[in-house]
């Protein structure tokens, strides 16, 4: 799939994706790489989705690492935690236990995991169901853990209507860019030495 969006001199970005299971982290790649959502639940081990954006002349990779939500899968996501530029954690908008999890158990894995300075964007899903359903995280509520975390964003989407899915790869370019930049700048000052 191609979309067209802004960046700044990132080839490759590779992401793991991770949060409570059934709070829609598969749901939403595979709507915003295959432009439909899939009603059907299928619990995930480990996936790899490549979305391919194109940025004036640039093209951009950005290799997901879609994995499971389980604990007794801890084993599956040490890989991708090591292999990537950016952490996007989510939370369901619906699931009170999924965004307590944020702070109890994904904040305190990756930090166990990754022992670099890396971006963590903060996604809430499901927001098509606010005011169907009981809702109970407002924005208001997830963007206070994003700063309580020192997330780089926070973003809200839906697989079910693809709402907040452009935000989400944008901001994820624009997070690995600025971590590029900055790896680069350091780079540059060294080498003038
Ligand atoms: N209404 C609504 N339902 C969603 C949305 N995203 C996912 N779902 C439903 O939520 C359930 C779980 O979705 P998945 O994407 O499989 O969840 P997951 O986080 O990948 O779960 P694990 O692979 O077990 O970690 C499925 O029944 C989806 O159809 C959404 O944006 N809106
Ligand atoms: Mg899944």
């Amino acid at each position: 799939m191609e979309k067209t969006i802004y960046s700044r001199n990132v080839n490759c970005i590779k992401c793991a994706v991770v949060g409570d299971g059934m709070v829609g982290k598969t749901s939403m790649l595979y709507s915003y790489s295959r432009g439909v959502f899939n009603h059907k639940y299928t619990a995930t081990v480990l996936e790899t989705y490549t979305v391919s954006l194109r940025t004036g002349e640039d093209t951009i990779l950005v290799k997901i690492y879609d994995t499971a939500g389980q604990n007794d899968f801890e084993k599956f996501r040490v890989d991708p935690y090591l292999e990537s530029d950016v952490i996007i954690l989510c939370f369901s908008e619906t699931d009170m236990e999924s965004f307590s999890n944020v702070i109890q158990v994904w904040m305190p894995e990756i930090k166990q995991h990754v022992n670099r300075k890396i971006p963590v964007i903060l996604i809430g899903t499901k927001t098509d169901l606010r005011g169907r359903v009981k809702s109970v995280i407002k924005r208001e509520d997830g963007l206070q853990m994003a700063k309580l975390i020192g997330a780089a964003a926070y973003v809200e989407c839906s697989a079910r209507n693809g709402v907040g899915l452009d935000i989400l790869f944008t901001t994820i370019i624009e997070c690995a860019s600025r971590t590029n930049k900055r790896k680069n700048s350091f780079l540059n000052r060294l080498l003038k030495r």
